[in-house]
């Protein structure tokens, strides 16, 4: 009894076996193409330009504005001396990204691409200090008299 059991549950499982092959090849199965990988996004890309600093306040900008360049992994000058609420613009003229941030930060230009400018008034006097926080060896000083 058992071994006739045991051949037909054989049979069966063959057959089973059989019949899921046939139908495996009746139909093949088109895998679904994974979608395609997301493209990760370029953080640097993605940083929000902090150009909207001066629209709190509406007021005419009296200030002049004074240019500094960011070469060589130096700021152009080291150190410039303003008035109050005059507008120091940095403009990156290297192949590496820069910020301009102060120590306190007070501003902050986040990462500056090439050819890239960031411009920040400054309405209090004092002494600024400030870094490139990607090279944080780049030391400059807005002086605001
Ligand atoms: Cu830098």
């Amino acid at each position: 009894m058992k071994k006739t059991i045991l051949m037909l549950a054989i049979v069966l499982v063959a057959f089973l076996a059989i019949g899921c092959t046939q139908d495996g090849g009746e139909t093949p199965v088109v895998e679904e193409e994974a979608p395609a990988e997301e493209t990760p996004e370029d953080a640097t890309e993605e940083l929000p330009v902090d150009d909207t600093e001066t629209t709190e306040d509406e007021e005419e900008p009296a200030g002049v504005v004074v240019e500094v360049a960011i070469e060589d992994f130096k700021f152009v000058p080291e150190s410039v001396t303003i008035t109050t609420g005059d507008t120091v613009m940095w403009t990156n003229f290297d192949s590496a990204p820069h910020t301009a941030t102060g120590n306190e930060g007070e501003f902050d230009s986040g990462t500056l691409q090439t050819d890239e400018s960031f411009s920040f008034t400054f309405e209090e006097a004092g002494s600024f200090d400030y870094i490139c926080t990607i090279h944080p060896s780049m030391e400059g000083v807005v002086i605001v008299e």
